[in-house]
Formats: C-alpha cells, structure tokens, sequence
C-alpha cells in the first residue's frame, strides 16, 4: 500500500505548521538569544526595540505567570534567561509584533549587558554532572584481563550531528474561550508541549489543546525542543488573547536547538587467541550541553548498545552526563545508541590492526548468539549471525575483500575500502514507563472509520500503518478509514513519538480498538441476521484495496439502530519489559532489531575526496506490514548515517559561538553523497515477536549502518599507507582523510617509497 500522504506531498497540499490558514488578528513572534555562551546578565535594554514600528510587546522572564521551567528529566532549564545565560541562542526575550519582519528587525535592536563567565565546550573539562553516572557491568574487568592474550586501548571523539528537518521548529497558540489555548506545534510530543506550556502559564492541563498534523521531519529534534516555541506562543497568546505564531528561520533553529550529543570516550579491549573478545572497559563523557534535556535517557542508551550485536563476557561500561555551554545536546534517530556502536567497532578496529586480521574476522567471531546476555541483563533471542551470515552469502563478502585487495594492488592513487556493520538495537522506550499508548476508533453511521491515536507522522509513514492495521481488522477497503491529525483532546498522556516504537504502541491499541468493535459487529450479525452468511475475513491479509465479501455498510447500520457502540478508546500497554535501575539488569526491550551492512568506499589519495560506492544490506523486518515504507525509512537512515560519519560538522568556537550555522557551512548529504548501489534483502523473520503484526519497528536501526562507512574510509587510507595514524575522530571529512594520508610521519614513508620527491 502507497503511502497515504504522498499525493498530497507531491501535489503540495499537505499541511505542515507554517500553512495552517492564519486567523484574523494573528500576531508574531520571534525570540532574542543571548549573544554570548555563559554570563550573567546585568542589564536588558529593551527600548530601542519596542519603538520599532508594528511590536505590540516584548516578553521576559517576568512575565510568567506559572513557572520559568521546561526541563523535563531534570528542573534545570528556564524558558526565558533570568540572571544567567548558559548557552549562545539561549531565549532571553520573545517579541511579538504584527508582522514577522517587523518581529524580526525589532530583535536585533534588543541589547543585552552580560558579565562574561567562563565557557566550556569540552566534556572532559565539565565542572558538573547533570546526573549520577551510571555504570552497566556483566562479569568481571578486574581479572578476566588475564585471559587476554591482547589488550589494546584508545580514545573516541565523535561529533554531533544537526537534525536539519525540512520543517523547522515552530507553533502557533491560539486562545480559545474560558482561557483555553489551542496550541498547533511542530511536535513529536504533544503531551510535552502541553505539559510545558501548563507549567509556564499555570494552567491545568485541560486548558491547552494541542495540535499536530504532521511534521516536516523531526528525528529527535522535535521530541523535547519544540516545547520552547510552543510555550512562548502560549504565553504571548495568553496575556495579548490574540493569536501568536512563530515558525522558526533555519539559522535561528540552528543556533538556538541542540544537536546529536557529541560524545569523547576512552575503551580499553581484550582478546584471546582465538579472537574472542574477553573483556571491554569503556568511559563514557557525555556533551549534555547546558541543560539536562534527554541527555540522561540518551546516555542511558549509550550504555544499552556499548556492545553492539556482541556477546563479551566482561563489560564495564561508566557513561558521565557532562554539563556544557552548548544548547542543551538531545534525541537523535538512534538516541546515543551509535555513539556507543562507534566506540565498539574502533576498539574492534583498532585490534584488528594491530593483530593483522580484517575486523570481520573478530566481528563475526563476537556476534550475539541467542540465549546469551547483553551487559543490562537481557537474553539475545534472534542472532546477530543470520543476518550476518546472509549478507556474507549474499553479497559474496568474501569476493568483494579479495577484489578491493586486487584493486589497491594496481592502483595506486584510488584505493579501495570495505567494512561490515553489523546493528543490534533495541526496541522500547528505556524508560520502561513510557511504553504505553492510546487509540480511539469511531466508526461512523454510514459506515466510514475514523481514528485518532497519539501518533505523529513525520514522514515515517505511521498513520499509513495504522490505516492498514484497522483496514485488516475490519477487512473493509482502506478508503474507507481516516487518519485524524494527533490532538491531546483526543488522547492523552502521550509518550513522544519516539523509540522506533510509535507504530507497534500506537499500531496495537488500534488493534485493540478495531478488535473490541468487530467483536460488537459480529455479535450484532449473529443476533440479528442468523440465516446470512456473514464472512469476516480477520486474517493477516494486509489491506489492499480490495473490498472483502460482507457487507459493511448494511451491518454498520443496524448496529447503530440497534444501539450498539462504534466507538473504543484502547490502551496497550507493552508487556514482559521491565528494568531495575539500582542493578541496572532487566528486560528493557519488547525484542531487538538486527542487520549487517556491507559498506565500500573508493578514496582519492591526492585530494583525501572519496565516495561511497554501495551499501548492500540484510535487515530484520521480522514480517513487513508495509516494504515501500519501510525500505525509504532504511534508505534514509543509511544516508543521515553516512551523513553523520563523513561530511557534517558541527563546529563550535571557544567561545561556544555555532560556526557551522548555516548549509553554506554545515555539509549535508546530497544525491551525489547517497551510494548509488543500495541492496536491501528482507530477512523475513517468523517467530512470535511483540511488534505490530511482527512487523519490526524501522525507525532508528538503519542509521547505524552508516557508522561502517567511516570504516571502510579508514581501511582505504590503510591501504594506501598501512602505519598511517588514523585518529577515531568523526567526522572523517575530506580534510581528515588527507591528513591521516599525508602527515608528517607518511610524508617521509612516501618519500621513501618514491612516490613524492
Ligand atoms: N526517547 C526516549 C527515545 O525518551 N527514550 C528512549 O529510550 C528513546 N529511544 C530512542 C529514541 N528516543
Ligand atoms: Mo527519537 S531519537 O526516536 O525522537
């Protein structure tokens, strides 16, 4: 089934924030962030400002009726800047004016006097840990080191990443009667927003209506940090009663929302003769930015995924939140889960280098096997080697080392590169609480279907998904059902659109609604109409289009004559997962997503450019309910990897000014970066599975392939010079590869060898 929006996305009539048609009266916004990274704030001139022509008003932090507070892990995140600033960007006063230029030209007349503090930008010189550290461990580090017949350590420096959705951050508060607010907010939570703007307008939560339709992309970005521009909105919209919107400028939403959580981290490895990997210590320093935002559930996750699809033995894995003077770092597709992967896979690779053997060979050597346990506790149950062994087959891996080898044997400026990348994530919010969602179902008089849950598509497909989930239930033609914009009036108390888990939680309340009505139906056709023959067709026939033998209509309308309900409202809440935080053991994840990549590059040893050839895949889809779909999140998710790992920097000055604030400067992936072959083999798994119609959740698992091309880039610049130093720094941009090529100590080797006078 086609995704349900892409006509409307491809004719231009979908309807993201910024198109919502604007009321009479509208006013709006534009907020004024502090210039500086740390200080104290001695005076605010807002004058100059408020002569300019069209601004209705300037809000501050003493406006705030409720509480200057929207951080949601840790209280430590004020709306608007009272004494303090932490971060460059950070929201120090909200003008609101008639027009958005007028908005706009009024910010840059605000003046601000800071008494300059200092500014930290590196996790290691952090002076405060936003949380406890915590520290996952299985067997014990102290002596398994005795086993090792080899024992190497490193350091890690893996940089951000900016979420550059499409649609930048934005809200637009209209006020309601009796104090109402109605809220539209670019959001993976609507809840968030609606809690946030509760607590800073002090108003209960069934005051704040909070809309969404769709977003132009969120990957994270959108999960907590729309809250700020959602309450700003409110606020203005609550004093003015007039409606308020502000939708951000790119530059604005680059310098003012965090990013992908840099990481630097220390690991130490050991490996028996055999290759065995017997024991990984690894620290953790966590760039929280200036406040906790998801920082902490984000580390957490580092910690779940430290090990990747391996089984060792001995773990000690310690993970410190360090607190910055960046905007406060948060969720991003894969949520602190590779950066954890990457320190694994350069242990990985750094042994594999120093040993002499290809890193597959001690990759495929520590895969998973099911039954054994992950450092927090739970069992592997599918295995990391089908997947593995599948894309060997497959792809001929072997082959393909032995032709890269052939080529860097004749050619001397191109070398070639390969390396596999092999993904093990888990599926379910860490925070075992948060698993859990809501649907309501009405299925109308005349037949037609209407259900709301507390989904928000992004571009993910979800709402296609949960079409096809009631369509099935019902058997009746998708036509006939209706997706309904995500309101918190309709449900409540929704977990983010998050996790990877939007369409399982989301899909199997749907199907708990669908189930509940259907069985009313079918009581109804019983009763009633005892000498038809009614075929409900309820099997696991993927809606298609096709209008199924009974008839839907006719019994639909006697249920209504008959008094019976249509409607449902249904909770699911995920089973079976559970995790102790004090013996950070447990059963965190409702199942875990598998995959192997297979990742060939092709350096240019003049110029340090380079391109990524293919990426041949086997993915876990355990039983897809929608392939279309789900190869495009695949596809995407491998190149914003890829993106990750080679060209995007993220570049703070010292003084913790964003540099790279633009797309002029911050280098995303285009077409010409997208690999040009991309193999992705469905590895249809049967077994009994808590997802969706055992149709695994493909949100965040494919990033991770893209962490294998930084690899592969690092094996062609060995192939070129095999002691070239190559640190583990991401991301591994044109620049760096020319600089492993062409250091000081390569100089002198190439001398040698004659290829430069
Ligand atoms: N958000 C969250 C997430 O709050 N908890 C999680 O475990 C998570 N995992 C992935 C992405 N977002
Ligand atoms: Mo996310 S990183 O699943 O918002």
């Amino acid at each position: 089934m086609k995704n349900i929006d892409s006509h409307t996305h491809v004719s231009g009539q979908s309807v993201y924030l910024d198109d919502i048609p604007l009321i009479q009266g509208t006013l709006f916004g534009a907020a004024y962030g502090s210039p500086l990274a740390h200080g104290t704030i001695t005076s605010l001139q807002l004058e100059e400002a408020l002569q300019e022509p069209g601004v209705v008003r300037i809000f501050t932090y003493k406006d705030i009726p409720g509480e200057n507070q929207i951080g949601g892990i840790v209280p430590d995140e004020p709306l608007l800047a009272e004494h303090h600033v932490h971060f460059c960007g950070m929201p120090v006063a909200f003008v609101v004016a008639q027009t958005r230029e007028a908005a706009r030209a009024a910010v840059k007349k605000i003046k601000v006097t800071i008494d300059k503090l200092p500014v930290i930008t590196d996790p290691r010189a952090s002076e405060e840990l936003i949380v406890p550290s915590r520290t996952f461990s299985m067997g014990d580090t102290t002596t398994a080191w005795e086993q090792c017949t080899a024992v190497f350590q490193d350091s890690v420096d893996i940089n951000g990443q900016e979420h550059l959705y499409i649609e930048t951050q934005g809200a637009y508060a209209v006020p309601q009667e009796n104090k109402a607010i109605r809220i539209y907010s670019s959001t993976q939570g609507p809840t968030a927003v609606q809690r946030a703007a509760s607590r800073v307008l002090g108003l209960p939560m069934h005051q704040l209506e909070v809309a969404v339709t769709r977003l132009g992309g969120g990957f994270g970005g959108k999960e907590d940090q729309a809250n700020t521009w959602a309450a700003l909105c409110a606020l203005a919209a609550w004093h003015l009663k007039k409606p308020v919107k502000y939708a951000l400028h790119r530059m604005e939403d680059m310098v003012m929302t965090g990013k992908r959580n840099p990481y630097v981290a220390d690991f130490k490895i050991g490996l028996d003769a055999s290759l065995k990997i017997i024991a990984y210590e690894v620290t953790f320093f966590q760039n929280a930015g200036a406040s906790a935002d998801l920082s902490p559930a984000v580390m957490a996750r580092t910690l779940f995924h430290c090990t990747n699809a391996y089984f060792i033995p001995h773990v000690k894995a310690t993970a410190h939140c360090c607190r910055t003077h960046l905007p406060p770092n948060t969720a991003f597709r894969g949520f602190g889960g590779p950066q954890g992967m990457f320190v694994i896979e350069a242990a990985i690779a750094l042994a594999a280098e120093k040993l002499q053997v290809a890193a597959t060979v001690i990759q495929k050597a520590n895969l998973i096997r099911s039954g054994e346990e992950f450092p927090y506790g739970q069992a592997a149950k599918s295995e990391a080697h089908t997947t593995w062994d599948k894309a060997a087959e497959l792809y001929k891996l072997e082959e393909l080392q032995q032709a890269v080898k052939t080529f860097n044997a004749n050619n001397k400026l191109y070398k070639k590169g390969i390396a596999c990348m092999p993904v093990c994530f888990g599926i379910s919010f860490t925070n075992t609480m948060m698993n859990n969602a809501r649907a309501l179902v009405h299925v109308y008089n005349d037949g037609s279907v209407g259900i709301s849950t507390g989904a928000v598509e992004m571009g993910q497909g979800v709402n296609t998904k949960i079409l096809q989930v009631a369509a099935n239930v019902f058997s009746i033609s998708p036509d006939r059902i209706k997706i309904n914009p995500t309101n918190t009036y309709h449900i409540a108390n929704t977990s983010p659109s998050a996790a990877s888990a939007t369409a399982d939680m989301n899909g199997k309340a749907t199907l708990i609604a669908c189930n509940a009505i259907l069985t009313r139906l079918t009581q109804v056709a019983e009763d009633f109409f005892p000498d038809t023959t009614i075929t409900i067709e309820n099997e696991q026939v993927l809606a298609n289009g096709q209008q199924t033998s009974w008839d839907w209509k006719r019994l639909v309308f006697e249920a209504f004559v008959r008094r019976v309900n249509l409607s449902e409202h249904a909770h699911y809440a995920t089973p079976e997962i559970h995790f102790d935080n004090y013996k950070e053991k447990g059963h965190p994840f409702a199942y875990h997503v598998y995959g192997t990549a297979i990742l060939e590059v092709t350096i240019d040893c003049l110029r340090g450019t380079y391109t990524t050839d293919a990426v041949k895949i086997v993915h876990d889809f355990g039983v897809s309910m929608n392939t279309d779909i789900d190869r495009g999140q695949i596809e995407g998710g491998i190149v914003q990897g890829i993106g990750w790992m080679t060209m995007e920097e993220v570049m703070y000055d010292k003084e913790g000014r964003l540099r790279s604030n633009a797309l002029s400067t911050y280098k995303v992936p285009d077409i010409y970066a997208a690999p040009p072959v991309l193999e992705i083999e469905a590895l249809q798994t049967k077994q009994d599975n808590l997802a969706i119609f055992r149709s695994k959740a493909v949100g965040e698992p494919p990033l991770m392939y893209g962490i294998g091309v930084w690899f592969a880039l690092r094996n062609a610049i060995l192939a070129y010079h095999p002691s070239a130093e190559i640190p583990f720094t991401t991301p591994m941009t044109p620049e760096k590869v020319l600089m492993a090529l062409y250091s000081k100590k390569i100089v002198e080797h190439a001398k040698e060898a004659g290829y430069m006078a």
